[in-house]
């Protein structure tokens, strides 16, 4: 199936025939099991966790990595799948981001070979659920001001503290949770969510994401294990290494909603009449759809250039931040001028557009705000940062 929108620039021109069997599973994954049921989801608050082991079956969980029953594909192909999974809901990009970018990236990047291989298989095949505590009630932008505690106890670890926005937790098997231990050090933790002391609630009353679990998670006194740390994560830099494929997957994935709000205004624009013609006729509304396809392609082919630079392992993190804080902001924009051209239909759930709207606000928050990312841009180019 190919789209208007893929026709014009011919991106897929770009892509290996690998990377658009990736595109095409997913496009017709999203199409045939995810969009059918959305907009019920979505109203009724609902994660359909029967998609899960699904999703596991196409090889979409920890694609990007190698190994311990992971894909290893290449950081083109996860992009891919990504924008086509939030091309139907951002909830079900963000599982797979929680699930493999998060949860699975930090085992995979910090985790001893026993704790790879006790979980990493089992989050692959989608038989086990992960989760990653890092944001707090207090904030989510300054993680270094972290009140969770770590402390030891004989050989033992105990936990102590609040997190909150946890993706997953309440129906997580495994939570890593990062704390500050004894020396002002923050860790990662591998803690089975059934450990006593654990306790995680979905976040009620949410207008955005409603697909998809986000949590407050409380740990008190939770023992672990000396074996439970990750010993590959010592500082910040641990969970910001795992931040930065998260956030890598929305620099694609944002663009797929994007690309939905721009299908439903075209296919508007053609059919709609107004004064006696399709309002597709009329020089403002092209104007509107050229821009916004303007921004799309462009947003497209900063990803593919990213992308590609991560397959070269050359991917810094203030280019990530260049392209989240871009694809977030223009998929923004342009599902808020889907929205006015569908007029008064465009508030309803007849068209996708307001459930991308909603989405999207919480992707422009999670995984670092637009002003974080444009902060990080500006330490880049100063040399000077301005959060301290
Ligand atoms: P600073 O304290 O100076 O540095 C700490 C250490 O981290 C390193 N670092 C990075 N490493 C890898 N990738 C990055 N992107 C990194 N950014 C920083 C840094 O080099 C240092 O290493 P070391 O070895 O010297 O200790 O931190 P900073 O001044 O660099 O950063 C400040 C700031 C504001 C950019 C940072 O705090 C930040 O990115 N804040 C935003 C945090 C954020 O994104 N929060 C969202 C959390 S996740 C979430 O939203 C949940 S969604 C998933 C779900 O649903 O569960």
């Amino acid at each position: 199936m190919t789209l208007l929108v893929d026709t014009v620039f011919d991106l897929d021109a770009l892509l290996t025939d690998e990377e658009r069997g990736w595109q095409q599973r997913a496009r017709a994954f999203a199409t045939e099991r995810i969009l059918p049921v959305i907009e019920d989801d979505f109203e009724n608050a609902h994660f359909r966790r029967s998609l899960v082991p699904e999703l596991a079956a196409e090889g979409f969980l920890g694609m990007h990595l190698s190994g311990y029953g992971c894909a290893g594909a290449g950081a083109v192909a996860y992009g891919l799948v990504c924008h086509e999974l939030e091309a139907a809901d951002s909830g079900w990009r963000t599982f797979v981001s929680v699930q493999g970018s998060l949860a699975m990236s930090a085992l995979h990047k910090h985790g001893s070979e026993e704790q790879k291989s006790e979980w990493l298989p089992r989050l692959a095949q989608g038989e086990a659920i992960g989760c990653f505590g890092l944001t707090e009630p207090a904030g989510g932008s300054d993680p270094a001001a972290m009140t969770t505690r770590a402390r030891r106890d004989g050989g033992d670890w105990v936990l102590d503290g609040v997190k909150r926005w946890i993706g997953l937790a309440s129906i997580a098997d495994v939570a890593v949770i990062w704390a500050k231990d004894d020396d002002d050090v923050v860790r990662g933790f591998v803690v089975p969510t059934s450990t006593p002391g654990f306790a995680a609630t979905p976040i009620a009353g949410k207008l955005s994401m409603r697909a998809s679990i986000q949590c407050d998670v409380v740990l008190d006194g939770v023992r672990l294990p000396a074996e439970a740390v990750l010993p590959g994560a010592q500082g910040l830099s641990g969970p910001f290494a795992c931040l930065n494929e998260a956030r890598y997957g929305i620099v694609w994935g944002a663009l797929g909603a994007a690309r939905s709000c721009l299908e439903a205004a075209l296919g508007r624009a053609r059919t709609r009449e107004v004064f006696g013609a399709p309002i597709g006729a009329r020089q403002l509304v092209q104007g509107k759809l050229a821009d916004m396809f303007v921004e799309y392609e462009k947003g497209m082919l900063l990803a593919l250039h990213l992308g590609r630079l991560k397959e070269r392992g050359a991917l810094t993190p203030a280019q990530i931040s260049a392209g989240k804080l871009n694809s977030v902001r223009e998929a923004l924009q342009i599902a808020r001028e889907a929205r006015a051209l569908l007029g008064g239909d465009g508030v309803t759930s007849a068209f996708p557009v307001m459930r991308h709207l909603a989405n999207l606000e919480s992707v422009r928050t999670y995984e670092g705000t637009d002003e974080i990312h444009q902060l990080v841009l500006g330490r880049a180019l100063t040399g000077i940062a301005a959060f301290s």
